[in-house]
């Protein structure tokens, strides 16, 4: 280098950072989508067929209790690629709404980044992207959401696929978690809404950073005999995956806690593949994982997710 090139490199801005994949040029596009998602690069796509890498081992050795839990179900050599991909590619948002007890309002800022992709049972996207009625298979009326609902893209489409022919369940919502570090958590709950039906099946995926997946059992109603249920901890890691089922999310909380220490200054994506039956759930899902904020992308220079305000070249 001489000694012009050296000095304008030195004070040349550092270009921005280089993708740790390579990206495809395909795209998937949506109206309501921000900003088109790349397909999958086709080195993850083709070692994606590899899955699941292990069996599931099932756990159901407790009352009400059904899971598989597959470690890792997304092969090794592609979870930290596919972790930065989902990170860098997809739209995110930091949700922030009102919940109403009794008079009392309160202000939840919603502590993780979440997006959500797919819609309800009453209806199908076609191949342009517009809604039909799932029945009918004509355009559905304006009214039917408050929300714009989107298309599963390609890349998260391709493990939809792959989890329903492991699982022998099917999917129509794809919520993805990113949590940036140990401050971010989901407290304990359950997925039991009845937009999901009875007994919903939950496919969840963690990549990124290991974080600890906590659950309990429901404290047994009053009056009834007490439930001898030991409470769990599973270290979920990159490519882990665990399907919970059957009467698992009528019966038990889950919950990823704050965490301190080394492993948790790292991010962690979480996918979970869900079926909603009804239009509510559409509208639920896209209100508390989408809302009414800007959308945010990853900021490879700046490690941090940022508003995204449409400069970037897509
Ligand atoms: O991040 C996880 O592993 C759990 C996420 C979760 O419980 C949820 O999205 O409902």
């Amino acid at each position: 280098m001489s000694k012009r090139g050296a000095l304008d490199s030195f004070f040349k801005p550092s270009a921005p950072k280089k993708a740790k994949y390579a990206v495809s040029t395909s795209a998937s596009h949506h109206t309501a989508y921000p900003f088109p998602i790349p397909h999958l690069p086709s080195d993850i796509a083709d070692q994606l067929q590899f899955s699941p890498a292990e069996e599931g081992r099932l756990m159901n050795d407790q009352p009400d209790l059904d899971l598989v839990y597959y470690q890792p179900y997304i092969p090794t050599s592609i979870a930290s690629s596919l972790f930065e991909f989902l990170r860098q590619e997809l739209p995110f948002y930091r949700v922030i709404y009102q919940i109403k007890r009794g008079p009392v309002e309160t202000t939840i800022n919603t502590p993780r980044f979440t997006t959500v992709f797919g819609v309800d049972e009453t209806s199908r996207f076609t191949e342009s992207g517009s809604l039909v009625d799932a029945k009918t298979e004509k355009p559905i009326e304006k009214s039917r959401y408050k929300c714009i609902p989107r298309p599963l893209p390609h890349c998260l489409d391709a493990l939809r696929k792959l989890t329903e022919a492991t699982t022998g369940e099917t999917f129509n919502f794809c919520l993805v978690n990113y949590y940036a570090d140990g401050n971010d958590s989901i407290s304990y709950h359950s997925d039991d809404e009845r937009f999901l039906g009875k007994d919903p099946a939950i496919a969840s995926f963690s990549l990124g950073a290991k974080r600890d997946f906590l659950m309990k059992h429901k404290p047994a109603v009053p009056g009834a005999p007490a439930i001898d249920a030991k409470p769990i901890k599973l270290p979920l890691g990159s490519g882990d995956m665990v399907l919970m089922r059957g009467r698992t999310q009528a019966n038990w909380l889950h919950s990823i806690p704050k965490r301190a220490g080394d492993e948790a200054r790292k991010g962690r994506i979480n996918i979970t593949f869900r079926k909603a039956m009804v239009k509510g759930g559409t509208d639920n899902y896209y209100q508390y994982n989408v809302g009414k904020g800007g959308a945010l992308k990853w900021d490879a220079g700046g490690k941090k997710m940022a508003p995204w305000t449409g400069d970037e070249k897509t």
